[in-house]
């Protein structure tokens, strides 16, 4: 499928959805955000960054200690990392440099504030991706596993927060990727940023 309209162009094969924002490019595909290399990949973490289940778990596994033995450290600094806010570490032996630790909302009734502190997280990576020189990122679908946000409404933050940025003038970020782990994921984020295509500076 090709979309071309006066301020924006698409192209959208099976299970890959690219869309160019300004000199950027936001894209989503299906599959396993430890395999797809990028300068930062961004982890759906825990305030206490200790690692768990999910995507959370799946990078530590593939990254290696290294990645929580700088977060030991890091948990000594600050504490813990509070929802919708961010913190860095290298990324081991993935296929990165550095590994963005964002911690999503625990999903209530959506009127706790989790809209704003979703959107924050994605902010936030982007923000990090450009204090490390990160020019490109990969991103999951933060808190819509365990966390419990339901995937309609986290697409349409995901994608409104990422495109908002690659719209604006202060990233240097070239390229976010929503790594989405399944079919249905993937559709629900590929209709939530074929909805705000419009809106987009071209
Ligand atoms: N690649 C891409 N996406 C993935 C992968 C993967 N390898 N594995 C899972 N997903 P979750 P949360 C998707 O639960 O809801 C952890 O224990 C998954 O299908 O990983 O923010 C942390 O330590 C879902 O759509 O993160 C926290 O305690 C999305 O990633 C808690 O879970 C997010 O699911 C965070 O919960």
């Amino acid at each position: 499928m090709v979309f071309v309209g006066p301020k924006y162009n698409a192209v959208m094969w099976q299970a890959e959805l690219e869309i160019g924002i300004r000199d950027r490019e936001l894209s989503l595909v299906i599959g396993d955000i430890t395999k797809i290399p990028a300068d930062a990949i961004g982890n759906a973490a825990n305030s206490r960054l200790a690692g768990g289940g999910g995507v959370d778990g799946a990078i530590h596994r593939a990254g290696g200690p290294a990645i929580m033995q700088e977060l030991v450290q890091i948990r000594a600094r600050i504490g813990q990392c509070l929802a919708g806010d961010a913190v860095a570490t290298s990324a081991g032996k993935l296929p990165a440099q550095w590994v963005i630790h964002t911690v999503g909302p625990v999903y209530g009734d959506g009127r706790r504030g989790e809209p704003a502190a979703l959107r924050s997280c994605y902010e936030r990576c982007l923000e990090l991706s450009d204090e490390l020189g990160a020019r490109t990122l990969t991103l999951p679908a933060i808190s819509t596993g365990v966390y419990g946000y339901p995937m309609d409404l986290a697409a349409k933050v995901a994608v409104g927060a990422v495109a908002s940025k690659l719209s604006g003038d202060e990233t240097r970020v070239k390229r976010v990727t929503f790594v989405l782990f399944d079919d249905t994921a993937f559709r629900v984020f590929a209709a939530a940023t074929l909805d705000i295509m419009p809106t987009l500076a071209s």
